[in-house]
């Protein structure tokens, strides 16, 4: 059995075997995969993340596609995950996206992937996470992430990005619908597609319309870019929108914050560990039925209870994975 430490060179030179051996150690949240996210972040700083997001079957995968291509042909290596928090298992919809994905999958300079959920709490945006650093780790200069929008876990998610694209499509009161979501407030550039269809111009206009009133930060203005997707029509638009945003991330110090907050945001998620291992090694120790009737009758301290099982966690067990 190979260690975490072991797998890092292969990562690192681009291996698509390693890559995708390390992807299922973090999806499946193994200590390894653990360990793996740790050894890897310092080396996670240069890739640009970009969320794409919108609701269902306005087209994401489609555009993503047609991303990859104009990346690829400007000579930029991209690794695509597709988050997909409603199924359990990499279900119909996403093998329907690999098969539409097919056309730059076949490119030595695109990995792409697919990660569900295992239910828990947090633990997609976690494995997100894991595979966004990873896949930075690995040299893909570009990071795409596809999720279906609204929900608690793809804002989640979406706090991963550099750049969020909120993608719409004309007609069916998307206008409405995207303040509803609160996602206004997170798109950094927003895409019309489906513009060949009716009230493209009238949904940009719209979208415009409210971001000139919600401002946030009045130094970028997020593009609204209309495209065809499945025609490639905007794509180069787009892709100049999303270079830009970068190079404002940059030059506002934005994107030096960011690395800085998801360093924090490593530590949080290693101390979140520590105190599972606590109450694991103290379920295995201790009288719990006990300690439980202590604080269903009032009679512990919590506050105390809770740095003791800490402290004999800690001392317990010296995480060397
Ligand atoms: N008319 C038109 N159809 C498009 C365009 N882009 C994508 N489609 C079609 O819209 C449908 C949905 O596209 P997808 O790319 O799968 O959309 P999605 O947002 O990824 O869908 P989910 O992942 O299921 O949420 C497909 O049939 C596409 O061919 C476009 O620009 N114009
Ligand atoms: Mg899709």
């Amino acid at each position: 059995m190979i260690s975490a430490r072991e797998l890092v060179p292969g990562i690192v030179a681009g291996h698509k075997r390693a890559i995708a051996r390390g992807l299922t150690w973090i999806e499946r949240d193994h200590d390894r995969g653990r360990a793996l996210v740790h050894l890897l972040f310092p080396r996670a700083g240069g890739a640009h993340i970009v969320g794409v997001t919108g609701a269902p079957g306005v087209g994401k995968s489609t555009l993503v596609n047609r991303l990859t291509l104009t990346l690829r042909s400007q000579g930029r290596r991209v690794g695509i995950l597709a988050v997909d928090p409603s199924s359990p298992f990499s279900g119909g919809a996403i093998l329907g996206d690999r098969i539409r994905m097919q056309e730059s999958v076949m490119d030595d300079g695109v990995f792409m992937r697919s990660l569900a959920t295992r239910g828990h709490l947090g633990g997609l945006s976690r494995a997100t996470f894991g595979a966004v650093t990873l896949l930075a780790a690995a040299g893909f200069d570009v990071i795409l992430i596809e999720t279906v929008g609204a929900g608690q876990s793809e804002v989640e998610v979406m706090q991963l990005a550099h750049t969020t694209l909120v993608v719409l499509a004309p007609g069916l009161g998307d206008e409405i619908q995207a303040i509803k979501a609160g996602i206004l407030e997170i798109g950094d550039a927003f895409v019309v597609n489906k513009a060949d269809r009716e009230g493209a111009d009238q949904t940009a206009r719209a979208i415009r319309g409210m971001l000139s009133l919600s401002r946030r930060d009045v130094a970028w203005v997020p593009p609204v870019v209309k495209t065809v997707a499945e025609q490639g029509e905007g794509i180069e638009e787009l892709v100049d929108a999303v270079n830009r945003h970068r190079q404002y991330l940059d030059e506002s110090g934005q994107w030096a914050e960011r690395r800085g907050a998801l360093a924090l945001h490593l530590i949080e998620l290693a101390m979140g560990d520590w105190t599972h291992r606590a109450i694991a090694q103290a379920q295995r120790n201790v009288d719990w039925s006990a300690v439980m009737e202590d604080v269903l009758s009032g009679g512990a301290d919590v506050e105390e209870l809770a740095r003791q099982l800490l402290l004999q966690a800690l001392k317990g067990r010296n995480h060397e994975p």
